[in-house]
């Protein structure tokens, strides 16, 4: 399915009057919209590769059809994500699900699409056909060598097929931990972690990072070897300059003060990167910002904060992806809102006022800073937003236009109603 240049050019003109209208007036009102303009242009997320299909739940599926088949598929429909948005410009694969047979050909499609390769995922927290050990209580953590070695050099084999495809990171996330009080020495499991992280991260190549991923419940419900960020940056610290902390939205306790775990990870040096989603109860996996948008524009404006404080490169300098699972919506529609929405908490944390926030906060001028910071969520900046994606070459309205050209009644026409794409 190709949505062509003039398909878009033909759907912007129909809505530009309308969109020029609302953007002079944000213009207006937001002083340095150009320059968010530019910086929204820059920004990428990257797409999970395992959130292209329908989720599920262990109560049941329920596939909307047309789901990509394989790896070139997956790759097909973020670049068709990629072309109505011009903000999705990467891949994040997770081995085994997307192990590429044809590296050259792969390469050369996810170059044609525009796309590029973003962490690589490696999986301990399932068994493999033809697997020698089963990771039933744990992998990296595993209180037999055996197991843990096994777990390693999957991880090993991981960073291998992402050197050769051109990924410059690998993603560990584990599932170990404990289900029972007494099931586990915790700190033998940690050290047995950390020893195998170590040889995990005696395979990087120079200019390659590895993320630790934390998170503190599912599977096990009693304990997680890497439970929160603490625990995920003694990792980190422990194994050196090339290790960072993930922080994914959806692995925290309730009510954690997630923007000010991404403020002390960033002062320290050890924010790799993100999963973006969003959550009510659990690991929800829902789409970024329907659930607590102002949470999102609040971790946001952290990270315009101290990004800028440390002299980073907002779109360079952290692995920006979504990691999310659909049970109702289609996986496209819901991964082009997740972009939307972090797009706008972007947008809306480079609009704060910072000198004005910088001075309320010397003053304890609580009233005054918590005015600023809703002065710049409550400002409409879609058009900030859609503004980016005109200029980019993409749609004004991307879900709408993935409605008018019937996209998921294509896909279902060439692959199918009842594909199932590997993931989750
Ligand atoms: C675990 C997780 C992790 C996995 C993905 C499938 O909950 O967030 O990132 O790789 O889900
Ligand atoms: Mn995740
Ligand atoms: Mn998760």
């Amino acid at each position: 399915m190709n949505i062509e240049n003039y398909q878009i050019e033909s759907h912007n003109s129909d809505l530009l009057a309308k969109h020029q209208r609302k953007l002079a007036f944000v213009t207006e009102e937001v002083s340095n919209a150009q320059d968010i303009i530019q910086k929204l242009i820059d920004f990428q997320i990257g797409i999970p590769s395992w959130a292209l299909g329908t989720g599920g739940t262990r109560f049941g599926r329920f596939s909307s059809g047309g789901e990509p088949r394989n790896i070139e598929e997956k790759i097909e429909d973020i670049g068709l994500l990629h072309k109505l948005n011009a903000a999705s410009g990467s891949i994040s694969l997770h081995i085994p699900w997307d192990t590429a047979e044809n590296v050259p050909a792969i390469k050369a499609l996810v170059a044609q699409q525009g796309l590029s390769f973003d962490a690589m995922n490696s999986n301990t927290f399932q068994d493999q056909a033809n697997q020698a050990h089963s990771y039933k209580f744990g992998s990296l953590q595993h209180v037999d060598k055996a197991v843990r070695k096994q777990a390693i050099d999957h991880n090993i084999e991981v960073i291998r097929q992402g050197v050769e495809l051109g990924s410059k990171a690998l993603t560990v996330w584990l599932a170990d931990g404990s289900c029972f009080p007494g099931q586990l020495n915790f700190r033998k499991a940690f050290q047995n972690t950390l020893e195998s992280l170590q040889e995990i991260y005696a395979a990087l190549p120079a200019d390659w990072k590895v993320f630790v991923e934390y998170k503190a419940f599912e599977p096990n419900f009693y304990s997680t070897t890497v439970g929160d960020w603490g625990q995920s940056l003694l990792y980190a610290n422990k194994l050196g300059p090339k290790a960072f902390t993930l922080v994914d939205l959806g692995h925290h306790l309730p009510n954690a003060n997630i923007e000010q775990i991404v403020a002390l990870l960033l002062m320290e040096g050890k924010l790799g990167g993100f999963h973006f989603n969003d959550s009510k109860y659990g690991d929800d996996d829902l789409t970024a910002g329907s659930m607590k948008p102002y949470q999102l524009f609040l971790i946001f404006n952290e990270l315009v904060e101290g990004m800028d404080a440390r002299g980073m490169n907002h779109s360079k300098d952290l692995g920006w992806m979504i990691d999310a699972s659909h049970n109702v919506k289609d996986p496209l529609e819901d991964l082009l809102q997740s972009v939307e929405a972090i797009m706008l908490a972007y947008a809306q944390a480079l609009s704060v006022n910072r000198t004005a926030l910088q001075q309320a906060q010397a003053e304890n001028d609580v009233a005054r800073a918590q005015e600023i910071l809703q002065q710049a969520f409550r400002t409409d900046l879609r058009p900030l937003v859609a503004e980016a994606r005109l200029r980019a070459g993409a749609a004004l309205a991307p879900l709408d236009l993935f409605r008018k050209f019937n996209v998921r009644q294509e896909l279902i026409k060439s692959r199918g109603l009842n594909t199932v794409a590997t993931g989750l």
